[in-house]
Protein backbone atom coordinates (compact mmCIF):
# COMPACT_ATOMS: atom_id res chain seq x y z
CA UNK A 1 0.00 0.00 0.00
CA UNK A 2 1.51 3.41 -0.85
CA UNK A 3 2.36 5.49 1.93
CA UNK A 4 1.13 8.92 0.86
CA UNK A 5 1.38 10.99 4.33
CA UNK A 6 2.44 13.82 3.42
CA UNK A 7 0.12 14.45 0.29
CA UNK A 8 -2.92 13.31 2.45
CA UNK A 9 -1.45 16.40 5.32
CA UNK A 10 -1.09 18.65 2.34
CA UNK A 11 -4.24 18.04 0.64
CA UNK A 12 -5.93 18.29 4.18
CA UNK A 13 -4.62 22.32 4.18
CA UNK A 14 -5.28 22.82 0.80
CA UNK A 15 -8.84 22.44 1.59
CA UNK A 16 -9.07 24.86 3.58
CA UNK A 17 -7.98 27.43 1.44
CA UNK A 18 -8.15 26.42 -2.16
CA UNK A 19 -11.65 25.62 -3.41
CA UNK A 20 -11.65 21.74 -3.63
CA UNK A 21 -8.00 21.60 -2.31
CA UNK A 22 -6.97 21.51 -6.27
CA UNK A 23 -5.50 24.53 -8.48
CA UNK A 24 -7.38 22.27 -11.49
CA UNK A 25 -10.47 20.24 -10.91
CA UNK A 26 -9.43 17.03 -12.69
CA UNK A 27 -6.70 16.73 -10.66
CA UNK A 28 -8.43 16.14 -7.62
CA UNK A 29 -8.60 12.58 -7.59
CA UNK A 30 -12.58 12.81 -7.17
CA UNK A 31 -13.37 9.92 -10.15
CA UNK A 32 -10.65 7.40 -9.37
CA UNK A 33 -11.09 7.75 -5.21
CA UNK A 34 -8.74 8.80 -2.95
CA UNK A 35 -6.88 12.02 -2.44
CA UNK A 36 -4.53 13.94 -4.88
CA UNK A 37 -0.81 13.14 -5.03
CA UNK A 38 1.67 15.96 -4.43
CA UNK A 39 5.13 16.02 -6.64
CA UNK A 40 8.19 16.89 -6.19
CA UNK A 41 10.52 16.16 -8.49
CA UNK A 42 10.23 15.01 -12.53
CA UNK A 43 13.13 13.38 -14.49
CA UNK A 44 12.66 12.16 -17.39
CA UNK A 45 9.17 9.63 -17.67
CA UNK A 46 9.94 9.97 -13.54
CA UNK A 47 7.73 11.12 -11.31
CA UNK A 48 8.34 11.60 -7.17
CA UNK A 49 6.08 12.96 -4.59
CA UNK A 50 6.30 14.54 -1.31
CA UNK A 51 6.80 10.74 0.50
CA UNK A 52 9.16 9.92 -1.95
CA UNK A 53 7.01 7.23 -4.25
CA UNK A 54 8.51 7.39 -7.57
CA UNK A 55 5.87 6.73 -10.72
CA UNK A 56 6.20 6.08 -14.43
CA UNK A 57 4.47 8.97 -15.27
CA UNK A 58 2.00 9.12 -18.64
CA UNK A 59 0.35 12.26 -17.90
CA UNK A 60 3.27 14.26 -19.09
CA UNK A 61 1.28 17.48 -17.32
CA UNK A 62 -1.51 16.74 -19.41
CA UNK A 63 0.67 16.80 -22.54
CA UNK A 64 3.57 19.73 -22.52
CA UNK A 65 6.14 17.22 -21.07
CA UNK A 66 7.43 15.71 -24.53
CA UNK A 67 10.94 15.59 -23.93
CA UNK A 68 10.50 14.25 -20.62
CA UNK A 69 10.49 16.00 -17.50
CA UNK A 70 13.70 18.38 -16.76
CA UNK A 71 14.68 17.75 -20.07
CA UNK A 72 19.13 18.86 -19.50
CA UNK A 73 18.64 21.25 -22.55
CA UNK A 74 15.26 22.93 -21.33
CA UNK A 75 16.78 23.13 -17.60
CA UNK A 76 20.07 25.16 -18.82
CA UNK A 77 18.11 27.30 -21.02
CA UNK A 78 15.81 28.72 -18.50
CA UNK A 79 18.86 28.64 -15.97
CA UNK A 80 20.34 31.13 -18.43
CA UNK A 81 17.24 33.02 -18.58
CA UNK A 82 15.86 33.74 -15.16
CA UNK A 83 19.61 34.69 -14.33
CA UNK A 84 18.43 38.00 -16.39
CA UNK A 85 15.09 38.71 -14.68
CA UNK A 86 11.70 36.91 -15.21
CA UNK A 87 9.16 39.04 -16.70
CA UNK A 88 9.60 43.07 -18.56
CA UNK A 89 6.08 43.18 -20.22
CA UNK A 90 8.12 44.48 -23.42
CA UNK A 91 9.31 42.63 -26.53
CA UNK A 92 12.15 39.64 -26.08
CA UNK A 93 13.91 38.46 -29.02
CA UNK A 94 12.83 34.91 -27.76
CA UNK A 95 9.14 35.32 -28.51
CA UNK A 96 10.07 36.17 -32.54
CA UNK A 97 11.90 33.51 -32.67
CA UNK A 98 9.48 30.92 -31.29
CA UNK A 99 7.11 32.23 -33.54
CA UNK A 100 9.05 32.03 -36.90
CA UNK A 101 9.64 28.61 -35.64
CA UNK A 102 5.76 27.96 -34.92
CA UNK A 103 5.18 29.69 -38.33
CA UNK A 104 7.50 27.18 -40.44
CA UNK A 105 6.26 24.04 -38.44
CA UNK A 106 2.47 24.25 -38.68
CA UNK A 107 1.10 25.21 -41.92
CA UNK A 108 -1.38 26.87 -41.94
CA UNK A 109 -0.27 29.58 -39.99
CA UNK A 110 1.52 32.53 -41.43
CA UNK A 111 1.12 34.72 -38.04
CA UNK A 112 0.51 34.15 -34.09
CA UNK A 113 0.24 35.68 -30.91
CA UNK A 114 1.22 34.25 -27.83
CA UNK A 115 -1.14 34.16 -24.82
CA UNK A 116 -0.64 32.46 -21.15
CA UNK A 117 -3.32 29.56 -21.31
CA UNK A 118 -4.97 27.15 -23.55
CA UNK A 119 -7.94 28.72 -23.05
CA UNK A 120 -6.72 32.40 -23.83
CA UNK A 121 -5.76 31.03 -27.04
CA UNK A 122 -9.39 29.25 -27.71
CA UNK A 123 -11.23 32.32 -26.35
CA UNK A 124 -9.34 34.84 -28.55
CA UNK A 125 -9.47 32.97 -31.67
CA UNK A 126 -13.30 32.87 -31.32
CA UNK A 127 -13.45 36.89 -30.69
CA UNK A 128 -11.45 36.83 -33.61
CA UNK A 129 -13.26 34.48 -35.91
CA UNK A 130 -16.72 36.55 -34.47
CA UNK A 131 -15.38 40.12 -35.24
CA UNK A 132 -14.01 39.20 -38.20
CA UNK A 133 -17.43 37.56 -39.53
CA UNK A 134 -19.88 40.20 -37.59
CA UNK A 135 -21.64 36.68 -36.48
CA UNK A 136 -21.88 35.32 -33.24
CA UNK A 137 -22.84 31.50 -32.85
CA UNK A 138 -19.82 29.14 -32.69
CA UNK A 139 -20.60 25.11 -33.21
CA UNK A 140 -18.11 22.59 -31.17
CA UNK A 141 -18.70 19.61 -30.59
CA UNK A 142 -20.09 17.38 -27.46
CA UNK A 143 -17.43 16.02 -25.45
CA UNK A 144 -14.41 18.25 -26.60
CA UNK A 145 -12.87 20.75 -24.33
CA UNK A 146 -11.13 23.85 -25.47
CA UNK A 147 -10.89 25.30 -22.16
CA UNK A 148 -12.89 26.93 -18.97
CA UNK A 149 -14.32 30.25 -21.63
CA UNK A 150 -18.02 30.55 -20.96
CA UNK A 151 -18.71 29.84 -24.72
CA UNK A 152 -16.77 26.71 -24.31
CA UNK A 153 -18.63 24.90 -20.94
CA UNK A 154 -21.58 23.66 -22.53
CA UNK A 155 -21.15 19.71 -22.92
CA UNK A 156 -17.66 20.26 -22.50
CA UNK A 157 -15.11 17.17 -22.06
CA UNK A 158 -12.27 16.77 -19.81
CA UNK A 159 -12.09 17.55 -16.20
CA UNK A 160 -15.99 19.35 -17.05
CA UNK A 161 -17.10 15.39 -17.80
CA UNK A 162 -15.55 14.08 -15.23
CA UNK A 163 -16.91 15.70 -12.43
CA UNK A 164 -20.17 15.54 -13.90
CA UNK A 165 -20.53 19.69 -14.90
CA UNK A 166 -20.54 19.72 -18.63
CA UNK A 167 -22.52 22.20 -18.54
CA UNK A 168 -21.02 24.88 -16.14
CA UNK A 169 -23.85 27.24 -14.17
CA UNK A 170 -22.22 30.72 -14.05
CA UNK A 171 -22.52 31.22 -17.95
CA UNK A 172 -25.54 33.65 -19.44
CA UNK A 173 -28.21 32.52 -20.93
CA UNK A 174 -27.65 34.41 -24.03
CA UNK A 175 -24.09 33.20 -24.50
CA UNK A 176 -24.96 29.82 -23.87
CA UNK A 177 -27.28 29.82 -26.66
CA UNK A 178 -24.74 31.29 -29.23
CA UNK A 179 -22.72 27.68 -28.65
CA UNK A 180 -24.39 25.14 -30.86
CA UNK A 181 -23.35 21.43 -30.29
CA UNK A 182 -22.61 19.02 -32.95
CA UNK A 183 -21.66 15.21 -32.81
CA UNK A 184 -17.86 14.44 -33.11
CA UNK A 185 -17.83 12.38 -36.44
CA UNK A 186 -21.11 12.91 -37.67
CA UNK A 187 -21.04 15.44 -40.72
CA UNK A 188 -25.43 15.35 -40.33
CA UNK A 189 -25.06 16.82 -37.27
CA UNK A 190 -23.09 19.79 -38.57
CA UNK A 191 -25.11 20.31 -41.66
CA UNK A 192 -28.50 20.63 -39.72
CA UNK A 193 -26.89 23.15 -37.52
CA UNK A 194 -26.12 25.17 -40.68
CA UNK A 195 -29.01 24.67 -42.40
CA UNK A 196 -30.72 25.98 -39.25
CA UNK A 197 -28.33 28.94 -38.63
CA UNK A 198 -27.10 29.62 -42.41
CA UNK A 199 -25.25 33.24 -42.13
CA UNK A 200 -24.98 33.28 -37.93
CA UNK A 201 -22.06 30.81 -37.76
CA UNK A 202 -18.95 32.71 -37.16
CA UNK A 203 -16.72 29.65 -36.23
CA UNK A 204 -16.30 26.18 -36.03
CA UNK A 205 -13.74 24.62 -33.42
CA UNK A 206 -12.98 21.49 -33.59
CA UNK A 207 -9.74 18.67 -31.54
CA UNK A 208 -9.07 17.43 -34.84
CA UNK A 209 -8.28 14.48 -32.82
CA UNK A 210 -10.35 14.71 -29.40
CA UNK A 211 -8.40 14.25 -26.82
CA UNK A 212 -10.85 15.21 -23.75
CA UNK A 213 -13.52 12.54 -23.81
CA UNK A 214 -10.73 9.99 -24.31
CA UNK A 215 -8.89 10.07 -27.30
CA UNK A 216 -11.48 9.83 -30.33
CA UNK A 217 -9.48 10.69 -33.72
CA UNK A 218 -11.30 12.75 -36.35
CA UNK A 219 -12.14 10.37 -38.74
CA UNK A 220 -9.92 11.43 -42.63
CA UNK A 221 -13.02 12.14 -44.95
CA UNK A 222 -15.21 13.98 -41.61
CA UNK A 223 -12.19 16.75 -41.58
CA UNK A 224 -12.35 17.15 -45.21
CA UNK A 225 -16.06 17.80 -45.51
CA UNK A 226 -15.94 20.16 -42.27
CA UNK A 227 -13.11 22.01 -44.18
CA UNK A 228 -15.10 21.90 -47.39
CA UNK A 229 -18.69 23.18 -45.28
CA UNK A 230 -16.95 26.28 -43.33
CA UNK A 231 -14.99 27.26 -46.36
CA UNK A 232 -18.58 27.85 -48.60
CA UNK A 233 -20.49 28.86 -45.52
CA UNK A 234 -18.03 31.53 -44.73
CA UNK A 235 -17.30 29.84 -41.05
CA UNK A 236 -13.86 30.18 -39.66
CA UNK A 237 -12.48 26.66 -39.35
CA UNK A 238 -10.33 26.69 -35.93
CA UNK A 239 -8.45 23.66 -35.60
CA UNK A 240 -8.20 23.22 -31.16
CA UNK A 241 -4.61 22.12 -31.29
CA UNK A 242 -3.58 22.74 -28.15
CA UNK A 243 -2.94 19.28 -27.27
CA UNK A 244 -2.42 17.38 -30.58
CA UNK A 245 -0.25 20.27 -31.55
CA UNK A 246 3.35 19.15 -32.30
CA UNK A 247 2.31 15.74 -30.17
CA UNK A 248 0.60 13.67 -33.26
CA UNK A 249 3.42 15.44 -35.71
CA UNK A 250 5.74 18.19 -35.91
CA UNK A 251 3.12 20.63 -37.81
CA UNK A 252 -0.24 18.49 -35.70
CA UNK A 253 -3.25 16.87 -36.69
CA UNK A 254 -3.51 19.59 -40.25
CA UNK A 255 -0.37 18.07 -41.40
CA UNK A 256 -1.29 14.75 -40.44
CA UNK A 257 -4.56 15.07 -42.20
CA UNK A 258 -3.62 17.09 -45.05
CA UNK A 259 -6.45 20.01 -44.14
CA UNK A 260 -6.30 23.82 -43.64
CA UNK A 261 -7.92 25.61 -40.95
CA UNK A 262 -8.39 28.90 -41.13
CA UNK A 263 -7.11 29.27 -37.26
CA UNK A 264 -5.26 27.20 -35.03
CA UNK A 265 -4.86 27.03 -31.44
CA UNK A 266 -1.63 26.24 -29.42
CA UNK A 267 -0.21 25.37 -26.04
CA UNK A 268 0.95 22.99 -23.78
CA UNK A 269 4.00 21.56 -25.54
CA UNK A 270 4.96 25.14 -26.70
CA UNK A 271 5.93 26.25 -23.16
CA UNK A 272 8.11 23.49 -22.64
CA UNK A 273 6.07 22.89 -19.29
CA UNK A 274 5.62 26.86 -18.65
CA UNK A 275 2.30 28.83 -18.73
CA UNK A 276 1.92 29.38 -22.45
CA UNK A 277 -0.86 29.01 -25.10
CA UNK A 278 -1.17 30.46 -28.99
CA UNK A 279 -3.35 31.51 -31.31
CA UNK A 280 -2.11 31.74 -35.62
CA UNK A 281 -3.28 31.68 -38.85
CA UNK A 282 -3.78 33.44 -41.78
CA UNK A 283 -2.47 36.75 -41.85
CA UNK A 284 -5.91 38.49 -43.29
CA UNK A 285 -7.53 37.18 -40.07
CA UNK A 286 -4.45 37.69 -37.58
CA UNK A 287 -4.19 41.37 -38.61
CA UNK A 288 -7.39 42.02 -37.45
CA UNK A 289 -6.03 41.67 -34.14
CA UNK A 290 -5.00 44.80 -31.84
CA UNK A 291 -2.74 47.05 -32.78
CA UNK A 292 -2.83 46.13 -36.35
CA UNK A 293 -6.14 45.56 -36.49
CA UNK A 294 -9.25 46.50 -33.90
CA UNK A 295 -9.95 43.02 -32.30
CA UNK A 296 -8.85 43.93 -29.09
CA UNK A 297 -6.77 40.61 -27.23
CA UNK A 298 -3.88 41.63 -24.51
CA UNK A 299 -1.68 39.93 -22.16
CA UNK A 300 1.11 40.81 -18.97
CA UNK A 301 2.74 38.31 -19.36
CA UNK A 302 2.39 37.17 -22.77
CA UNK A 303 5.65 36.09 -24.46
CA UNK A 304 7.28 36.26 -20.96
CA UNK A 305 11.02 35.39 -21.68
CA UNK A 306 11.15 32.31 -19.15
CA UNK A 307 8.01 30.68 -21.34
CA UNK A 308 9.45 31.37 -24.82
CA UNK A 309 12.56 30.20 -23.92
CA UNK A 310 11.63 26.49 -22.38
CA UNK A 311 9.27 26.54 -25.70
CA UNK A 312 11.58 27.52 -27.83
CA UNK A 313 14.17 24.79 -27.10
CA UNK A 314 11.55 22.10 -26.35
CA UNK A 315 10.07 22.74 -29.84
CA UNK A 316 14.20 22.74 -31.50
CA UNK A 317 14.40 19.46 -29.44
CA UNK A 318 11.17 17.82 -31.79
CA UNK A 319 13.03 19.21 -34.28
CA UNK A 320 15.89 16.99 -34.03
CA UNK A 321 16.53 14.34 -37.02
CA UNK A 322 14.53 11.14 -35.61
CA UNK A 323 12.56 12.67 -32.65
CA UNK A 324 9.30 11.98 -33.77
CA UNK A 325 10.24 8.19 -35.56
CA UNK A 326 11.29 7.29 -32.17
CA UNK A 327 8.46 8.77 -30.46
CA UNK A 328 6.44 6.66 -32.87
CA UNK A 329 8.21 3.62 -32.77
CA UNK A 330 8.28 3.59 -28.55
CA UNK A 331 4.15 4.82 -28.95
CA UNK A 332 3.66 1.56 -31.03
CA UNK A 333 5.61 -0.84 -28.81
CA UNK A 334 3.34 0.38 -25.69
CA UNK A 335 0.20 -0.59 -27.87
CA UNK A 336 0.97 -3.44 -29.19
CA UNK A 337 1.82 -4.57 -25.53
CA UNK A 338 -1.62 -2.99 -24.26
CA UNK A 339 -3.54 -5.10 -26.73
CA UNK A 340 -1.56 -8.46 -25.83
CA UNK A 341 -3.12 -7.62 -22.73
CA UNK A 342 -6.25 -7.63 -23.40
CA UNK A 343 -5.95 -10.47 -25.69
CA UNK A 344 -4.78 -12.63 -22.91
CA UNK A 345 -7.60 -11.51 -20.33
CA UNK A 346 -10.59 -12.11 -22.99
CA UNK A 347 -11.41 -8.25 -23.23
CA UNK A 348 -11.69 -6.34 -25.87
CA UNK A 349 -11.82 -2.91 -24.62
CA UNK A 350 -11.52 -0.06 -27.60
CA UNK A 351 -8.53 1.15 -28.02
CA UNK A 352 -7.29 4.22 -29.77
CA UNK A 353 -3.69 5.94 -30.06
CA UNK A 354 -2.56 8.75 -32.46
CA UNK A 355 0.96 9.24 -32.09
CA UNK A 356 2.20 9.54 -28.77
CA UNK A 357 -1.18 10.10 -27.20
CA UNK A 358 -4.00 7.21 -27.09
CA UNK A 359 -5.96 5.87 -23.90
CA UNK A 360 -8.02 2.82 -24.01
CA UNK A 361 -11.87 2.81 -23.25
CA UNK A 362 -13.39 0.85 -20.58
CA UNK A 363 -16.48 -0.47 -23.17
CA UNK A 364 -16.61 -3.75 -25.46
CA UNK A 365 -17.43 -1.35 -28.64
CA UNK A 366 -15.94 1.10 -30.85
CA UNK A 367 -15.80 4.95 -29.64
CA UNK A 368 -16.87 7.53 -32.41
CA UNK A 369 -18.06 10.34 -30.25
CA UNK A 370 -18.85 11.76 -26.54
CA UNK A 371 -21.87 9.96 -26.41
CA UNK A 372 -20.37 6.36 -26.99
CA UNK A 373 -17.62 7.67 -24.81
CA UNK A 374 -19.68 8.33 -21.71
CA UNK A 375 -21.44 4.74 -21.66
CA UNK A 376 -17.71 3.30 -20.40
CA UNK A 377 -17.29 1.55 -17.21
CA UNK A 378 -15.83 4.75 -15.14
CA UNK A 379 -15.67 2.51 -12.08
CA UNK A 380 -13.62 -0.22 -13.75
CA UNK A 381 -11.23 2.57 -14.79
CA UNK A 382 -10.91 3.73 -11.03
CA UNK A 383 -9.91 0.10 -9.76
CA UNK A 384 -7.21 0.16 -13.17
CA UNK A 385 -6.19 3.78 -12.26
CA UNK A 386 -5.39 2.64 -8.65
CA UNK A 387 -4.01 -0.45 -9.13
CA UNK A 388 -1.98 1.10 -11.56
CA UNK A 389 -0.82 3.79 -9.02
CA UNK A 390 -0.07 0.91 -6.36
CA UNK A 391 2.64 0.01 -8.90
CA UNK A 392 4.27 3.11 -8.99
CA UNK A 393 2.35 3.54 -12.50
CA UNK A 394 0.69 7.37 -13.01
CA UNK A 395 -1.90 7.89 -15.33
CA UNK A 396 -4.43 10.74 -16.05
CA UNK A 397 -6.90 10.01 -12.84
CA UNK A 398 -9.94 9.80 -15.64
CA UNK A 399 -11.24 7.86 -18.06
CA UNK A 400 -11.99 11.21 -19.92
CA UNK A 401 -8.32 11.79 -20.96
CA UNK A 402 -5.46 10.70 -22.59
CA UNK A 403 -1.87 8.84 -22.04
CA UNK A 404 1.38 10.87 -23.05
CA UNK A 405 4.23 9.00 -24.36
CA UNK A 406 7.80 11.20 -24.20
CA UNK A 407 10.93 10.89 -25.69
CA UNK A 408 11.96 10.13 -21.92
CA UNK A 409 10.42 7.07 -22.23
CA UNK A 410 12.81 3.95 -22.83
CA UNK A 411 12.39 0.21 -24.02
CA UNK A 412 12.64 -0.41 -20.03
CA UNK A 413 9.68 1.30 -18.93
CA UNK A 414 7.19 0.45 -21.98
CA UNK A 415 7.98 -2.65 -20.63
CA UNK A 416 7.48 -1.73 -17.16
CA UNK A 417 3.78 -0.26 -18.20
CA UNK A 418 2.67 -3.32 -19.87
CA UNK A 419 3.40 -5.70 -17.06
CA UNK A 420 1.49 -3.27 -14.66
CA UNK A 421 -0.71 -2.54 -17.40
CA UNK A 422 -1.82 -6.50 -17.07
CA UNK A 423 -2.11 -6.75 -13.35
CA UNK A 424 -4.16 -3.74 -13.11
CA UNK A 425 -6.50 -4.60 -15.74
CA UNK A 426 -6.76 -8.03 -13.92
CA UNK A 427 -7.62 -6.05 -11.00
CA UNK A 428 -10.11 -3.65 -12.45
CA UNK A 429 -12.22 -7.05 -13.68
CA UNK A 430 -12.79 -8.44 -10.21
CA UNK A 431 -15.89 -6.00 -9.39
CA UNK A 432 -15.70 -4.70 -6.29
P1 LIG B 1 -5.52 25.34 -20.61
O1 LIG B 1 -6.33 26.58 -20.42
O2 LIG B 1 -5.84 24.30 -19.55
O3 LIG B 1 -4.01 25.62 -20.75
O4 LIG B 1 -5.91 24.70 -22.02
C1 LIG B 1 -7.27 24.42 -22.27
C2 LIG B 1 -7.38 23.37 -23.37
C3 LIG B 1 -7.76 23.77 -24.63
N1 LIG B 1 -7.87 22.88 -25.65
C4 LIG B 1 -7.58 21.58 -25.46
C5 LIG B 1 -7.70 20.63 -26.61
C6 LIG B 1 -7.17 21.11 -24.18
O5 LIG B 1 -6.89 19.80 -24.01
C7 LIG B 1 -7.06 22.02 -23.11
C8 LIG B 1 -6.66 21.60 -21.72
N2 LIG B 1 -6.48 20.20 -21.50
C9 LIG B 1 -6.76 19.72 -20.16
C10 LIG B 1 -6.43 18.23 -20.14
N3 LIG B 1 -7.34 17.46 -20.87
C11 LIG B 1 -6.07 20.49 -19.11
C12 LIG B 1 -5.95 19.80 -17.76
C13 LIG B 1 -6.67 20.57 -16.69
O6 LIG B 1 -7.79 21.09 -16.96
O7 LIG B 1 -6.12 20.61 -15.56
Amino acid sequence: MLQTGKSRELFDQARKVIPGGVNSPVRAFSAVGGQPLYFKKGQGPWLWDVDGNRYLDFVGSWGPMIAGHSHPRVVEALRETVAGGTSFGACVETEVELARLITQMVPSVEMVRMVNSGTEATMSAIRLARGHTGRDKIIKFSGCYHGHADSFLIEAGSGATTLGVPNSPGIPGAVAADTLNAVYNDIESVKRLIEKHRGEIAALIIEPVAGNMGVIPAEENFLRELRRLTGEEGIVLIFDEVMSGFRVAPGGAQQLYGIRPDLTTMGKIIGGGLPVGAYGGKRELMERIAPSGDIYQAGTLSGNPLAMRAGLETLRLLNEPGFYDKLEEKSAMLEEGLRENMRRLGVGYHMSRVGSMGCFFFIEQTVTNYNEAGKCDTAAFARYFRALLEQGVYVAPSQFEAYFVSAAHGDDEMALMIKAHQKALAASLEKK
